[in-house]
Protein backbone atom coordinates (compact mmCIF):
# COMPACT_ATOMS: atom_id res chain seq x y z
CA UNK A 1 0.00 0.00 0.00
CA UNK A 2 1.51 3.51 -1.31
CA UNK A 3 1.33 6.30 1.87
CA UNK A 4 -0.43 9.50 0.97
CA UNK A 5 2.04 12.52 1.64
CA UNK A 6 0.02 13.33 4.47
CA UNK A 7 0.42 10.02 5.95
CA UNK A 8 3.80 10.48 5.50
CA UNK A 9 3.97 13.46 7.40
CA UNK A 10 2.12 12.30 10.01
CA UNK A 11 4.04 9.38 10.74
CA UNK A 12 7.28 11.78 10.57
CA UNK A 13 5.86 13.39 13.31
CA UNK A 14 4.85 11.00 14.98
CA UNK A 15 8.51 9.74 15.51
CA UNK A 16 9.78 13.11 16.11
CA UNK A 17 7.18 13.29 19.06
CA UNK A 18 7.98 9.63 20.46
CA UNK A 19 11.97 11.05 20.60
CA UNK A 20 10.25 13.88 22.39
CA UNK A 21 8.74 11.22 24.67
CA UNK A 22 11.84 9.68 24.92
CA UNK A 23 13.43 12.79 26.16
CA UNK A 24 11.55 13.66 29.79
CA UNK A 25 10.54 11.85 32.58
CA UNK A 26 7.99 9.09 31.89
CA UNK A 27 5.66 10.11 35.06
CA UNK A 28 5.21 13.35 33.49
CA UNK A 29 2.62 11.81 31.06
CA UNK A 30 1.28 8.97 32.96
CA UNK A 31 -0.27 10.85 35.48
CA UNK A 32 -3.46 12.16 36.40
CA UNK A 33 -5.08 14.97 35.24
CA UNK A 34 -5.45 18.90 36.91
CA UNK A 35 -8.94 19.07 38.29
CA UNK A 36 -10.33 22.71 38.35
CA UNK A 37 -13.52 21.39 36.38
CA UNK A 38 -15.26 18.59 34.33
CA UNK A 39 -16.58 16.90 31.58
CA UNK A 40 -18.77 14.68 29.97
CA UNK A 41 -17.34 11.73 30.38
CA UNK A 42 -19.87 8.93 29.22
CA UNK A 43 -20.81 9.01 26.14
CA UNK A 44 -17.09 10.33 26.37
CA UNK A 45 -16.64 14.12 24.43
CA UNK A 46 -13.70 14.37 22.10
CA UNK A 47 -11.35 15.91 23.89
CA UNK A 48 -11.94 13.98 27.18
CA UNK A 49 -12.40 11.11 25.21
CA UNK A 50 -8.72 11.51 23.72
CA UNK A 51 -7.36 12.47 26.88
CA UNK A 52 -8.51 9.32 28.42
CA UNK A 53 -7.75 6.87 25.38
CA UNK A 54 -4.40 8.58 24.68
CA UNK A 55 -2.77 10.04 27.68
CA UNK A 56 -0.78 7.09 28.67
CA UNK A 57 0.50 6.81 25.03
CA UNK A 58 0.10 10.03 23.48
CA UNK A 59 3.33 9.86 21.19
CA UNK A 60 1.88 6.51 19.82
CA UNK A 61 2.38 7.00 16.34
CA UNK A 62 -0.90 4.18 16.55
CA UNK A 63 -3.15 7.01 17.36
CA UNK A 64 -3.28 7.91 14.00
CA UNK A 65 -4.65 5.13 12.19
CA UNK A 66 -6.87 3.81 15.06
CA UNK A 67 -8.06 7.14 16.04
CA UNK A 68 -7.28 9.74 13.66
CA UNK A 69 -9.59 12.52 14.74
CA UNK A 70 -7.22 12.57 18.58
CA UNK A 71 -3.86 12.20 16.62
CA UNK A 72 -4.57 15.57 15.01
CA UNK A 73 -6.05 17.49 18.13
CA UNK A 74 -3.00 15.92 20.31
CA UNK A 75 -0.68 17.12 17.67
CA UNK A 76 -2.38 20.73 17.26
CA UNK A 77 -2.39 21.42 20.91
CA UNK A 78 -1.21 19.05 23.39
CA UNK A 79 -1.51 21.61 26.18
CA UNK A 80 -5.58 21.16 25.37
CA UNK A 81 -6.00 17.93 26.27
CA UNK A 82 -4.19 18.02 29.80
CA UNK A 83 -7.12 20.58 30.22
CA UNK A 84 -9.55 18.82 29.06
CA UNK A 85 -11.79 19.64 31.68
CA UNK A 86 -11.62 23.33 30.58
CA UNK A 87 -14.18 23.65 27.65
CA UNK A 88 -16.34 26.10 29.22
CA UNK A 89 -17.27 29.75 28.81
CA UNK A 90 -18.21 32.08 31.65
CA UNK A 91 -21.25 35.07 32.52
CA UNK A 92 -23.38 33.66 29.07
CA UNK A 93 -26.33 34.57 30.81
CA UNK A 94 -28.48 31.53 28.92
CA UNK A 95 -27.52 32.87 25.41
CA UNK A 96 -25.66 30.16 24.44
CA UNK A 97 -26.81 30.10 20.66
CA UNK A 98 -25.14 33.74 20.62
CA UNK A 99 -22.07 33.34 22.81
CA UNK A 100 -21.12 29.63 20.88
CA UNK A 101 -21.07 30.76 16.98
CA UNK A 102 -22.08 28.08 14.24
CA UNK A 103 -18.96 25.48 13.78
CA UNK A 104 -17.63 26.32 17.08
CA UNK A 105 -19.83 24.35 19.46
CA UNK A 106 -17.82 21.26 20.29
CA UNK A 107 -14.58 23.30 21.04
CA UNK A 108 -17.02 25.87 23.73
CA UNK A 109 -15.68 28.86 21.11
CA UNK A 110 -12.71 28.14 23.07
CA UNK A 111 -9.46 28.30 20.70
CA UNK A 112 -7.35 26.55 22.77
CA UNK A 113 -9.99 23.51 21.82
CA UNK A 114 -10.29 24.72 17.97
CA UNK A 115 -9.30 20.89 16.86
CA UNK A 116 -12.78 19.44 18.12
CA UNK A 117 -14.54 21.53 15.74
CA UNK A 118 -12.86 19.58 13.07
CA UNK A 119 -15.37 17.18 11.45
CA UNK A 120 -14.19 13.97 10.98
CA UNK A 121 -13.71 10.35 11.57
CA UNK A 122 -14.33 10.97 15.38
CA UNK A 123 -14.39 7.54 17.29
CA UNK A 124 -17.98 6.69 17.82
CA UNK A 125 -19.57 5.17 21.29
CA UNK A 126 -21.75 2.71 20.18
CA UNK A 127 -25.42 3.40 22.00
CA UNK A 128 -29.06 2.18 21.95
CA UNK A 129 -31.76 4.95 21.64
CA UNK A 130 -32.15 5.08 25.49
CA UNK A 131 -28.83 5.66 27.29
CA UNK A 132 -27.13 7.22 30.22
CA UNK A 133 -25.19 10.46 29.96
CA UNK A 134 -22.74 11.44 32.72
CA UNK A 135 -20.89 14.54 33.42
CA UNK A 136 -17.72 13.58 35.74
CA UNK A 137 -16.78 16.79 37.50
CA UNK A 138 -13.96 16.40 40.32
CA UNK A 139 -14.12 19.88 41.21
CA UNK A 140 -18.01 19.61 42.38
CA UNK A 141 -19.19 22.65 40.79
CA UNK A 142 -23.01 21.25 40.80
CA UNK A 143 -25.24 21.97 37.87
CA UNK A 144 -28.38 24.48 37.47
CA UNK A 145 -28.93 22.13 34.33
CA UNK A 146 -27.99 19.98 31.74
CA UNK A 147 -29.24 20.66 28.25
CA UNK A 148 -28.38 17.86 25.92
CA UNK A 149 -29.03 17.85 22.06
CA UNK A 150 -28.72 15.53 18.81
CA UNK A 151 -27.91 15.68 15.45
CA UNK A 152 -30.72 15.23 13.40
CA UNK A 153 -30.55 12.86 10.78
CA UNK A 154 -29.01 13.64 7.52
CA UNK A 155 -25.77 15.25 9.41
CA UNK A 156 -23.04 14.16 8.61
CA UNK A 157 -20.30 14.47 11.59
CA UNK A 158 -17.33 13.86 8.87
CA UNK A 159 -17.93 16.43 6.57
CA UNK A 160 -19.81 19.02 8.41
CA UNK A 161 -18.95 21.29 11.43
CA UNK A 162 -21.69 21.64 13.81
CA UNK A 163 -24.34 23.86 14.07
CA UNK A 164 -26.82 24.78 16.35
CA UNK A 165 -29.45 24.09 13.17
CA UNK A 166 -28.08 20.49 13.28
CA UNK A 167 -29.48 20.45 16.37
CA UNK A 168 -32.60 18.82 18.00
CA UNK A 169 -33.09 19.69 21.71
CA UNK A 170 -33.75 16.80 23.98
CA UNK A 171 -34.08 17.55 27.34
CA UNK A 172 -33.02 19.92 30.03
CA UNK A 173 -32.86 18.52 33.47
CA UNK A 174 -33.62 19.88 36.78
CA UNK A 175 -30.10 21.08 38.98
CA UNK A 176 -27.68 18.70 40.38
CA UNK A 177 -26.18 18.97 43.90
CA UNK A 178 -22.09 19.56 44.30
CA UNK A 179 -21.26 16.16 44.04
CA UNK A 180 -20.44 15.01 41.20
CA UNK A 181 -20.97 12.80 39.03
CA UNK A 182 -24.03 14.23 37.34
CA UNK A 183 -26.48 11.81 35.31
CA UNK A 184 -29.19 11.96 33.51
CA UNK A 185 -31.10 9.13 30.76
CA UNK A 186 -31.59 10.41 27.22
CA UNK A 187 -34.19 8.77 24.97
CA UNK A 188 -33.20 9.61 21.52
CA UNK A 189 -35.84 9.35 18.47
CA UNK A 190 -35.37 5.53 16.93
CA UNK A 191 -34.73 7.72 13.35
CA UNK A 192 -31.38 8.12 14.64
CA UNK A 193 -29.26 5.72 12.61
CA UNK A 194 -24.89 5.78 12.18
CA UNK A 195 -22.70 8.26 13.48
CA UNK A 196 -24.37 11.07 15.30
CA UNK A 197 -23.28 14.14 18.09
CA UNK A 198 -24.65 14.44 21.20
CA UNK A 199 -24.00 17.90 22.20
CA UNK A 200 -24.04 18.60 25.82
CA UNK A 201 -24.47 21.91 27.85
CA UNK A 202 -23.67 21.87 31.79
CA UNK A 203 -24.44 24.84 33.36
CA UNK A 204 -22.23 24.90 36.66
CA UNK A 205 -24.05 26.23 39.43
CA UNK A 206 -20.56 27.75 41.43
CA UNK A 207 -20.91 30.63 38.92
CA UNK A 208 -22.21 31.59 35.47
CA UNK A 209 -19.82 29.15 33.60
CA UNK A 210 -21.90 26.43 31.02
CA UNK A 211 -19.67 23.54 29.59
CA UNK A 212 -19.70 22.75 26.03
CA UNK A 213 -18.96 19.77 24.32
CA UNK A 214 -19.54 17.01 21.68
CA UNK A 215 -19.95 13.40 22.09
CA UNK A 216 -19.45 11.30 19.18
CA UNK A 217 -22.00 8.21 19.39
CA UNK A 218 -23.43 5.39 16.95
CA UNK A 219 -27.05 4.58 16.62
CA UNK A 220 -28.76 1.52 15.93
CA UNK A 221 -27.33 -2.10 16.14
CA UNK A 222 -25.22 -4.44 14.06
CA UNK A 223 -21.94 -2.32 13.15
CA UNK A 224 -23.17 0.95 11.17
CA UNK A 225 -20.31 3.06 11.40
CA UNK A 226 -17.25 1.12 11.57
CA UNK A 227 -14.49 3.20 13.76
CA UNK A 228 -11.56 4.94 11.78
CA UNK A 229 -9.60 4.01 9.13
CA UNK A 230 -9.84 6.91 7.04
CA UNK A 231 -6.52 9.01 7.62
CA UNK A 232 -6.49 12.43 9.79
CA UNK A 233 -7.12 15.56 8.23
CA UNK A 234 -3.62 17.98 7.51
CA UNK A 235 -2.52 19.45 10.64
CA UNK A 236 -3.04 22.65 10.31
CA UNK A 237 -0.53 23.86 12.96
CA UNK A 238 3.06 22.32 13.54
CA UNK A 239 3.64 19.43 15.58
CA UNK A 240 4.56 20.29 19.19
CA UNK A 241 8.75 20.96 19.58
CA UNK A 242 9.87 17.63 20.62
CA UNK A 243 12.56 19.25 23.23
CA UNK A 244 8.80 20.67 25.29
CA UNK A 245 8.75 19.11 28.05
CA UNK A 246 5.51 17.28 28.30
CA UNK A 247 2.60 19.40 31.21
CA UNK A 248 2.84 17.59 34.05
CA UNK A 249 -0.47 17.45 35.42
CA UNK A 250 0.39 15.83 38.47
CA UNK A 251 0.49 19.66 40.24
CA UNK A 252 -2.76 19.95 42.00
CA UNK A 253 -4.85 22.78 40.35
CA UNK A 254 -6.02 25.56 42.96
CA UNK A 255 -9.80 26.31 42.50
CA UNK A 256 -10.31 29.42 40.74
CA UNK A 257 -12.06 32.32 42.29
CA UNK A 258 -13.67 34.94 40.52
CA UNK A 259 -14.07 37.87 42.81
CA UNK A 260 -17.47 39.66 42.81
CA UNK A 261 -17.63 43.79 41.65
CA UNK A 262 -15.88 46.12 43.52
CA UNK A 263 -18.13 48.61 44.91
CA UNK A 264 -15.26 51.09 45.25
CA UNK A 265 -13.66 50.93 41.45
CA UNK A 266 -14.45 54.66 40.31
CA UNK A 267 -17.03 55.25 37.51
CA UNK A 268 -15.51 54.18 33.97
CA UNK A 269 -13.14 52.31 35.29
CA UNK A 270 -12.45 48.30 35.86
CA UNK A 271 -10.48 46.27 37.65
CA UNK A 272 -8.76 42.64 36.48
CA UNK A 273 -7.70 39.84 38.59
CA UNK A 274 -5.99 36.61 37.39
CA UNK A 275 -6.26 33.32 38.83
CA UNK A 276 -4.32 29.68 37.89
CA UNK A 277 -6.99 27.29 36.74
CA UNK A 278 -3.82 24.32 36.44
CA UNK A 279 -0.39 24.49 36.57
CA UNK A 280 2.08 21.73 35.22
CA UNK A 281 5.51 21.47 34.98
CA UNK A 282 7.14 24.27 32.74
CA UNK A 283 3.36 25.92 32.28
CA UNK A 284 -0.04 26.69 33.24
CA UNK A 285 -3.51 27.44 32.81
CA UNK A 286 -4.71 30.67 34.13
CA UNK A 287 -8.15 33.18 34.02
CA UNK A 288 -8.25 37.09 33.69
CA UNK A 289 -11.58 38.63 35.10
CA UNK A 290 -12.08 41.75 34.80
CA UNK A 291 -15.12 43.66 36.45
CA UNK A 292 -16.22 46.90 35.43
CA UNK A 293 -16.50 49.80 38.15
CA UNK A 294 -19.46 51.74 39.14
CA UNK A 295 -20.42 52.65 35.53
CA UNK A 296 -20.12 50.54 32.21
CA UNK A 297 -17.58 50.70 30.12
CA UNK A 298 -17.15 49.87 26.48
CA UNK A 299 -13.43 48.09 26.14
CA UNK A 300 -10.70 47.32 28.48
CA UNK A 301 -7.20 46.30 28.30
CA UNK A 302 -5.52 43.93 31.32
CA UNK A 303 -2.04 43.62 31.72
CA UNK A 304 -0.83 40.26 33.29
CA UNK A 305 2.41 41.09 35.27
CA UNK A 306 4.76 38.21 35.75
CA UNK A 307 3.61 36.18 33.04
CA UNK A 308 4.96 34.66 30.20
CA UNK A 309 1.78 34.25 27.35
CA UNK A 310 2.22 31.45 25.18
CA UNK A 311 -1.92 31.38 23.72
CA UNK A 312 -4.68 32.82 24.57
CA UNK A 313 -8.32 33.07 24.11
CA UNK A 314 -11.60 35.67 24.67
CA UNK A 315 -9.07 38.35 23.89
CA UNK A 316 -6.27 40.29 21.81
CA UNK A 317 -2.93 39.44 23.30
CA UNK A 318 -0.03 41.39 22.80
CA UNK A 319 2.52 40.23 25.02
CA UNK A 320 1.02 39.99 28.33
CA UNK A 321 -1.27 42.53 27.46
CA UNK A 322 -4.91 41.55 26.85
CA UNK A 323 -7.58 43.91 25.20
CA UNK A 324 -11.33 43.14 24.42
CA UNK A 325 -12.69 41.52 21.76
CA UNK A 326 -16.12 43.00 20.24
CA UNK A 327 -17.69 40.77 21.94
CA UNK A 328 -16.74 40.95 25.38
CA UNK A 329 -15.99 44.41 25.82
CA UNK A 330 -19.14 46.74 26.76
CA UNK A 331 -19.36 45.44 30.41
CA UNK A 332 -22.55 46.97 32.53
CA UNK A 333 -21.35 48.83 35.64
CA UNK A 334 -20.29 45.70 38.10
CA UNK A 335 -20.22 43.24 35.22
CA UNK A 336 -17.40 40.57 34.63
CA UNK A 337 -15.67 39.01 31.83
CA UNK A 338 -13.15 36.67 31.30
CA UNK A 339 -10.08 35.97 29.42
CA UNK A 340 -7.53 32.83 28.88
CA UNK A 341 -4.00 31.81 28.35
CA UNK A 342 -1.32 29.25 28.73
CA UNK A 343 1.58 30.74 30.33
CA UNK A 344 5.29 29.33 30.31
CA UNK A 345 7.34 28.67 33.15
CA UNK A 346 6.16 28.96 36.70
CA UNK A 347 2.93 31.11 37.33
CA UNK A 348 4.58 32.83 40.64
CA UNK A 349 3.30 35.66 41.62
CA UNK A 350 0.62 36.95 39.20
CA UNK A 351 -1.33 40.21 39.12
CA UNK A 352 -3.28 41.88 37.16
CA UNK A 353 -4.14 45.46 36.71
CA UNK A 354 -6.81 47.45 34.06
CA UNK A 355 -8.03 50.16 31.87
CA UNK A 356 -11.16 50.98 30.37
CA UNK A 357 -11.95 52.84 27.28
CU1 LIG B 1 -14.24 24.61 37.40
Amino acid sequence: MSRSPVLRRLAAAAGTLALGAAMVAGSAVLAAPASAHGAVSDPPSRIYGCYDRWSAAWTDPAMQTQDPMCANAWQSNPNAMWNWNGMFQENVGGRHEQVIPNGKLCSANNPTYAAADTPGAWRTTSLPHNFRLTVHDPSNHGADYLRIYVTKQGYDARTKPLAWSDLELLKTTGSYPSSSPYVTDVSVPSDRRGHHVVFTIWQASHLDQPYYQCSDVSFGGGNPTPNPTTPAPNPTTPAPNPTTPAPNPTTPAPNPTTPGPNPTTPAGACTATVSVASAWQGGYQATVTVTAGSSAINGWRATVNGATVTQGWNGTFSGSTITSTSWNGKLAAGASTSAGFLGSGSPGNLTASCTAS
